[in-house]
């Protein structure tokens, strides 16, 4: 019965919940806003190379971290670190890492948006014991894109994730080179999230809690600021959030212009103007952002303004230093069209907290990973109208496929724009409506999850397999 009630209050997102409680969690130990320096992710480095393939190796473990400045908070982490290192791919070429687990729960580690094998994938049913360690082997048979990896263990994603259990991974690939478009230190993974802290600076995780979730981390630091040249960056924003939706803005007012480029499967076929972007949780957009449009010396925040405070309302502030030259551009036209062709079958797939059970649900059922729950006939393409049924009580969910990318076609019968016209892996299911995407799986041959990737919804059962059939 517990989730009904955290059900019924659980509106992430909205106006109603976000930020009540203010800031009285973590009085002790968190800085004010833009005092403390962004931080970038560690990048992995291999260990051995050859002609084809880059090794990594890495321990899960517990850890502590410098989230807040001065206090060592209890983490985990990939090599302890909070996020984990980040991992620099090229299309084409392969990674294989070894993940030893050095804690004391199972884990399991899924590339998220990453096109890889079933065996391959981080299936829950696959996870390393404590003591044990897995080789992941990624082709990375797809183009650039902003990826990240992350704990996907049975019932208890969530709560890993929120400990730290999560990394960037970049796709790049020689195409991409060639636009031109920022890149080394003018390109900059941003990972959004929110955190409670209890007043010894302790990480708190209890199930679907997000209302007190009122710490904004980026990079796992709090509300921090970053020096900017007056040049063009790229910035990769992750929502790495269980539960929260960001929209961001720049600047004041409506939002300065931003220049969209990628979504989640990586470059859209031309670039975007937008003001705003918004990510439910899990999602990536890549943007351009131009500071040279600003004098030196100029302090511009980044806003959610689905905050509701001023702690959860600014993310992070961009100083803007000095003018540099600037050789990066924008080309006009930059990857390849999200268009899977014409549909052969279409389903419906329903999201709902079963409010007789407290659980949740999709069409009707929790996760059995010996269940399969729909077959798919390779290379066919499908459309799936995906339904969020949680009006009363109103629960936002979002909806995330394993093993592919999708297009999105519309929502609640109106065409989408922005990234989320380019090719993608998850995407937000708005409360009492749907969402239609073309699904398309090309290459491997069995299960593949899907799910809500509110991953305490997940993690509480609303997930799914797909087996993919020849
Ligand atoms: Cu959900």
């Amino acid at each position: 019965m517990g989730a009904v009630a955290a059900g019924a209050a659980a509106v992430p997102g909205t106006a109603a919940t976000l930020g009540r409680r203010g800031r009285a969690w973590a009085d002790v130990a968190v800085p004010p806003p833009f005092s403390v320096p962004l931080g970038l992710p560690e990048v992995a480095v291999p260990v051995r190379r050859t002609a084809t393939t880059d090794y990594y190796a890495m321990t899960i473990r517990d850890s502590t971290a410098e989230i807040l400045p001065g206090v060592g908070t209890p983490v985990m982490g990939y090599d302890g670190r909070f996020p984990g290192p980040t991992v620099h791919a090229e299309a084409g070429r392969r990674v294989i890492v070894r993940q030893t687990n050095a804690m004391m729960h199972e884990t399991v580690v899924h590339l998220h948006g990453g096109l890889v094998a079933p065996g391959q994938d981080g299936h829950p049913a696959d996870a390393i014991a404590p003591g044990a360690d897995r080789r992941y082997v990624y082709e990375n048979r797809q183009p650039s894109a902003t990826l990240w990896y992350h704990d996907h263990s049975h019932h208890m994603e969530a709560e890993m994730v929120f400990r730290g259990l999560a990394g960037f991974y970049l796709v790049r690939d020689p195409g991409e080179r060639r636009l031109g478009l920022p890149s080394g230190r003018y390109d900059v993974p941003l990972m959004l999230r929110d955190a409670r802290f209890d007043e010894q600076g302790r990480l708190v995780f209890e199930m679907d809690d997000f209302r007190y979730r009122n710490t904004l981390l980026v990079n796992g630091r709090p509300q921090p600021y970053m020096r900017v040249d007056a040049r063009k960056y790229r910035l990769r924003l992750l929502n790495g959030s269980n539960e929260r939706y960001f929209t961001l803005r720049l600047g004041e007012g409506d939002g300065d212009a931003m220049t969209v480029i990628a979504s989640d499967g990586g470059l859209l076929p031309a670039p975007l103007a937008a003001t705003s972007v918004t990510l439910s949780p899990a999602e990536r957009v890549d943007v351009v952002v131009d500071f040279s449009r600003y004098r030196p010396g100029t302090r511009l925040v980044l806003h959610n303004t689905e905050g509701t405070s001023e702690e959860t309302t600014d993310v992070m502030r961009f100083d803007v230093g000095r003018r540099v030259p600037d050789p990066s551009r924008v080309p006009g036209r930059l990857g390849r069209a999200a268009d899977l062709g014409a549909a052969t079958l279409t389903r419906d797939v329903n999201l709902n907290l079963d409010l007789s059970t407290g659980r949740f649900v999709i069409d009707g059922k929790t996760f059995d990973m010996d269940r399969v729950d729909m077959r798919i006939k390779r290379g066919e393409t499908e459309i799936w109208r995906v339904h969020n049924r949680d009006v009363q009580p109103s629960v936002p969910h979002n909806f995330h496929l394993h093993g592919t990318h999708f297009q999105v076609l519309d929502r609640n019968g109106r065409p989408v724009t922005g990234h989320e016209t380019g090719r993608k892996d998850t995407v937000a299911v708005p409360v009492g409506g749907d969402v239609r995407i073309k699904v398309r799986y090309d290459r491997d041959l069995g299960r593949y999850l899907y799910h809500c990737h509110l991953l305490d919804h997940s993690s509480m059962g609303m997930m799914a397999q797909a087996e993919i059939v020849a």
